[in-house]
């Protein structure tokens, strides 16, 4: 891989809710964890965070430990922290307003109060081991307080946020009680980056309104309170070279070649999500069913495997999802298999990183139909992990941030049944040489916004301030 010049003089310290330190070789890890990593092992740092445990005592300070050139501190929280400000105000309030999904949100003030005090108590922690020259890079969501928070706490170094879920527009922001306060922290930080041009869009509309009070300078800063701070585009990457190493290399895999033989010479499609309602899986499986109505060839020709592992088990909608989507895909299993096809395979667990690009590898066609999403990862692994001379095709929902970039995608609408089930029929019918010329030049996009360009200009533009 590449390597980039993010080293200036001090440290970079990456802030995120969840510390993801490394585990054993080839273990699961997000794409989001491993750009992470990548850039603190280039530059050497410090990652900071919550350690993923509960305890029921107070107040502790963060246990530091050390692999290589990176120094790992995590703090754990309590029932009742836990409880506000990750399953409440973070997972009930923010994911789904970001998601422009307002009914599914449940506001209650006592969240919102645990989200500033854990933000509060976080970045005293923090404070207490930030050095001069470090830089620091705060991820997501969870921590929209905490530049704010630094700053009362006594550090000046600069900060520098990336939001990884959309930013909503404001008319949807406006309906979260506090909004103005959530605006103005993030006008706290030097640098507050975004995955596309929609994004920063609606942030710079929602801080320019009269009671936030920032105005939008020539070139694209925005001045707020006497201060300054750069908003600008980051759209993530992967590793394009590692993944089509890590796709090639899994074709020997026994879990992958099995697959295969399973298939018995059918076509096979795959969607790999976490099990979340943004994710829309269940309108999914019903296009599906649309599909197999209309495409009537289709039937004991394509088999879906589904791939979503449960997350954020202490929220109930998530429960409820999970319920759904097993009734819906055992009704259409019901109602379509044969004695020797069954037309959707559903797993409810993680798969290993290289497996899972071996069954990319192996799919004639990638599905992926958020109904919004920040960028979608999946939508660039998949892509990354086909054959260039005889590649899938990747079926997209234009309200996934990866759409702006991947136009060569078969774009759909998650929305409209019709729409998905048709691109699929277009998927399967297109020809060798249209899937080779869009792939290759998605690739070119990929590589031109892989994960280093990520890190990269982001990091510059904090050593920038
Ligand atoms: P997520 O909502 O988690 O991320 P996504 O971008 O698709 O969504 O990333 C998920 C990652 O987890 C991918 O690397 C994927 O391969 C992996 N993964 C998912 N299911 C898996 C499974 N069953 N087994 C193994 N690995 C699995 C948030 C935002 C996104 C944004 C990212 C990064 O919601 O919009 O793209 O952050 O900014």
């Amino acid at each position: 891989m590449r390597r980039c010049d993010v080293s200036k003089s001090g440290r970079l310290i990456i802030v995120s809710n969840r510390v993801a330190k490394p585990k054993r070789r080839g273990a699961a890890a997000g794409g989001l964890a491993v750009g992470i990593l990548g850039a603190l092992k280039e530059s050497g740092g410090m990652w900071f965070g919550w350690s993923g445990k509960l305890t029921d005592r107070e107040t502790r300070d963060p246990k530091i430990s050390r692999s290589g050139n990176i120094e790992y501190a995590t703090v754990e929280l309590n029932e009742r922290d836990f409880e506000h400000y990750y399953n409440g105000f973070s997972n009930r309030v923010l994911w789904p307003v970001c998601h422009y999904l307002l009914s599914f949100m449940q506001y209650e003030s006592a969240d919102f109060d645990g989200y500033r005090r854990v933000n509060t108590a976080l970045a005293r922690k923090l404070a207490a081991l930030v050095k001069p020259d470090d830089v620091i890079w705060v991820h997501d969501y969870h921590l929209i307080p905490l530049a704010a928070e630094l700053r009362a706490a006594g550090i000046s170094n600069p900060i520098g946020f990336f939001l990884h879920v959309p930013f909503p527009s404001y008319e949807a922001l406006r309906a979260v009680p506090n909004h103005e306060y959530l605006l103005r922290s993030l006008c706290a930080y030097d640098v507050v980056g975004f995955h596309t041009e929609r994004d920063l869009a609606c942030f710079q509309q929602s801080v320019t309104q009269p009671d936030i009070g920032g105005s939008l300078l020539p070139g694209g800063d925005i001045e707020i309170g006497g201060g300054r701070l750069k908003a600008d585009v980051f759209p993530i990457g992967i590793d394009v070279d590692e993944l089509q190493d890590l796709s090639l290399a899994a074709q020997s895999l026994s879990r992958v070649k099995s697959l295969v033989r399973s298939l018995a010479g059918r076509d096979l499609m795959i969607g790999v999500d976490r099990l979340d309602y943004s994710k829309a899986l269940t309108q999914r499986l019903l296009s599906y069913e649309r599909l197999l109505e209309k495409y009537p060839n289709t039937q004991s020709n394509l088999t879906y495997l589904q791939i979503a592992p449960p997350t954020r088990s202490g929220v109930r909608a998530y429960e409820e999802i999970r319920a759904e989507l097993e009734q819906t895909s055992g009704r259409i299993n019901g109602r379509f298999a044969e004695a020797d096809w069954v037309p959707i395979r559903y797993l409810n667990k993680g798969v290993d990183r290289k497996r899972l690009m071996g069954y990319f590898r192996n799919s004639a066609i990638g599905l992926v139909t958020p109904i919004r999403d920040g960028m979608n990862l999946v939508a660039k692994e998949y892509l990354a992990a086909q054959d260039p001379e005889d590649p899938g095709v990747l079926v997209l929902s234009t309200l996934a941030g990866a759409a702006a970039e991947l136009s060569e995608a078969v774009l759909i609408n998650p929305y409209d049944r019709d729409a998905v089930a048709d691109g699929i029929g277009a998927a399967l019918n297109m020809p060798l040489e249209e899937r080779r010329e869009r792939h290759d030049v998605m690739l070119k996009t990929l590589r031109r916004n892989d994960i280093v360009a990520w890190r990269s200009r982001f990091v510059e533009a904090l050593h920038g301030r």
